[in-house]
């Protein structure tokens, strides 16, 4: 399959309140490699197993939350184009420059959605070391420390007007909805799952009376192995657990879901199968969100932080 047009989610920036903590936290705790340092004191960190420059900004603020969520395209010529749909769908859009707050990134283009979210999407993008071997390549060049996350993976946007957002990824974007959790009263979605290639998912949007909330950042683990080592890993740690160990029923995923230091929440995540953008969408009932959340869960109890808690 060509994946071309909006290939990825690839890059948040999230906001801190004490950066070395913070710092400390995602290199040696979740993994990620701290990549450069910009002259206002943001913090760039990957995955070891990505090219791209970094995936994740850490912005020292007064209180918690996402500045931005952003997804990579397969020509910088693209962004103009989306630009223009963007405006002519209603959204207020915003080019940033190359190598500016975001370095080894082109040029951006940044969208306000309806769920009060800002997307950035990019084309160009550097490589920077660490990244994976591309000569004789081992699997790593040097053991991934912490949880070990593997590659940037997805995020759970909460915000009011889902419909008009998730509208706005299929037909501005080009994403492909894979599965829904209907509303109590069965009138529209509450929860979306959003993919534009093979992974389950790049995105998903909540409903949430509140605009530009973060439910949570994921990052990918291989397989349930791999998550269990991370939960005996933040277990040792003290890292807050929110949820889980456990697999979700609504994308199969296995996850443990966890606090940084700000109390973002943060997510490590498996899935289990491949989409395809033939494939019907998947539909729960809202009544049986509980199993779909924590499939293990027979008691139909989930906690309330994990429901209630964004920032
Ligand atoms: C996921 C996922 C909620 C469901 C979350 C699901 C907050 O995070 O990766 O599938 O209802
Ligand atoms: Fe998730």
């Amino acid at each position: 399959m060509a994946i071309t047009g909006v290939m990825r989610s690839g890059l948040a920036q999230i906001r801190v309140l004490d950066m070395e903590e913070s710092v400390k936290f995602y290199t040696e705790i979740v993994g990620l490699n701290e990549v450069c340092r910009t002259d206002d004191g943001r913090v760039c960190l990957k995955t070891y197993d990505e090219f791209d420059h970094h995936c994740l900004t850490l912005r020292q603020a007064e209180s918690a939350g996402l500045d931005f969520f952003g997804f990579k395209v397969d020509c910088d010529c693209l962004l103009d184009k989306i630009a223009e749909d963007a405006k002519a769908f209603g959204q207020e859009c915003e080019f940033i420059d190359a190598n500016s707050d975001q370095p080894g990134f082109g040029r951006r283009l940044a969208v306000k959605i309806p769920n009060g979210h800002r997307i950035d999407l990019y084309a160009d993008v550097e490589i920077s070391e660490p990244h994976p071997m591309l000569k004789n390549p081992h699997i790593w060049s040097s053991r991934p420390r912490g949880v070990g996350a593997r590659f940037f993976d997805h995020g759970l946007l909460a915000g009011p007007n889902s419909a008009e957002t998730v509208r706005f990824f299929i037909e501005v974007m080009g994403l492909s909805k894979v599965e829904v959790v209907r509303m109590p009263d069965g009138n529209g979605d509450i929860a979306t799952w959003l993919s534009c290639n093979t992974r389950l998912h790049d995105v998903a949007v909540l409903e949430f009376p509140d605009p530009g909330k973060l439910h949570h950042v994921a990052f990918s683990l291989r397989d349930w192995d791999e998550i269990g080592r991370a939960a005996d890993f933040m277990a040792v740690n003290g890292v807050v657990i929110d949820a889980g160990p456990t697999r979700h029923a609504v994308t199969r995923g296995q996850t443990i879901y966890f606090f940084d230091p700000s109390g973002n929440r943060i997510e490590t995540y498996a899935a289990d199968f491949a989409y395809f953008p033939d494939m019907p969408v998947r539909e729960w009932d809202f009544s049986e969100l509980t199993w779909g959340i924590n499939y293990y869960d027979h008691d139909n109890k989930i906690k309330p932080s994990f429901l209630g808690v964004v920032t």
